[in-house]
């Protein structure tokens, strides 16, 4: 560890450490699940650290946001219910809610200091609060969909944390039951699905699993996150069999002069072209992806 720098050291990248360089600690505090930090950095901006993994940075939380969002929003038309499980920072619903077909927005985030502190020093993150059509629920996101009656909701949003602590439930097969379950006929899943240079063994579990769950659509499309570790980060999308879903090509655009973009600003990361490209693998992981 080098005095001065945050390293970024977990069993789920041995050997390798991605470190920040640290000009200030804003915020340290113990929740009743995790140990949560936020400092400035002197190159990426405020940087959100719950059990010493990099959660997001002011500087590249649009390539995750944006997304983590659109890549299922803009695949089916005209989105009306989202359910969020994780994202208490509130960086998924500043970005659901730019979709003004949506009426309405339910959040799940099972740890009420993630909220508080990405209100105190993410404003433009937290923002995503202040949208009327949003509902916050704190607890526990497996219980919250059990307790979901079948068929309610067009897109389920998971962003979660790393599958070891609070998030672990949220990467297994009963997970994506209650999932297809909450789901409309052609309703789409999103979920963090790691990297693809760290993880391929638990994208094969998820794909694998996914595959017997949800009998629509099921894709893996990836982006690039600078502070994450391997730089890299993927989601596997999938839909309930109902009204065909093609992922790779979007259907539904975001009205950027509509009045739920004006306060917001431009997108930063998402367009159309990245969405196609997002969805184009490296031979190594489509091989693998492929034969689940
Ligand atoms: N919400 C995504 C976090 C990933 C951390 N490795």
């Amino acid at each position: 560890v080098i005095p001065g720098w945050f390293s970024e050291i977990s069993p789920m990248w041995p050997g390798e450490a991605h470190s920040l360089k640290v000009e200030k600690i804003l915020f340290q505090g113990k929740s009743e699940y995790q140990n949560v930090m936020v400092f400035q950095s002197s190159t990426y901006g405020t940087v959100l650290v719950l059990d010493g993994v990099i959660q997001l940075t002011e500087r590249d939380e649009c390539a995750y946001q944006e997304m983590i969002t659109h890549l299922p929003l803009c695949s089916i038309p005209n989105p009306k219910k989202v359910l969020v499980i994780g994202g208490g920072d509130g960086g998924v619903l500043r970005e659901v809610s730019r979709h003004s077909s949506v009426e309405q927005i339910d959040i799940c985030e099972i740890d009420k200091m993630v909220v508080d502190v990405s209100k105190q020093f993410f404003p433009h993150v937290a923002v995503g609060y202040e949208d009327p059509r949003v509902t916050l629920h704190i607890g526990d996101g497996v219980a919250f969909l059990k307790a979901v009656p079948e068929g309610t909701y067009d897109a389920v949003i998971v962003d979660s944390s790393d599958p070891i602590g609070p998030a672990q439930e949220l990467f297994e097969k009963p997970f994506f039951a209650s999932v297809a379950k909450a789901l409309r006929p052609g309703g789409v899943l999103c979920t963090q699905a790691e990297s693809i240079w760290l993880h391929m063994h638990i994208i094969e579990d998820i794909v694998a699993n996914c595959r017997q769950i949800f009998k629509g659509s099921v894709n893996y499309a990836w982006t690039t996150v600078p502070t994450y570790p391997s730089g890299v980060i993927g989601f596997m999308l999938c839909s309930t069999v109902g009204p065909p879903v093609d992922f790779k090509h979007p259907v539904n655009s975001i009205d950027l002069s509509d009045s739920c973009n004006k306060s917001k600003g431009p997108l930063k990361f998402y367009n159309p072209e990245i969405h196609t490209a997002a969805f184009c693998l490296p031979s190594f992981a489509k091989k693998v992806i492929d034969s689940k």
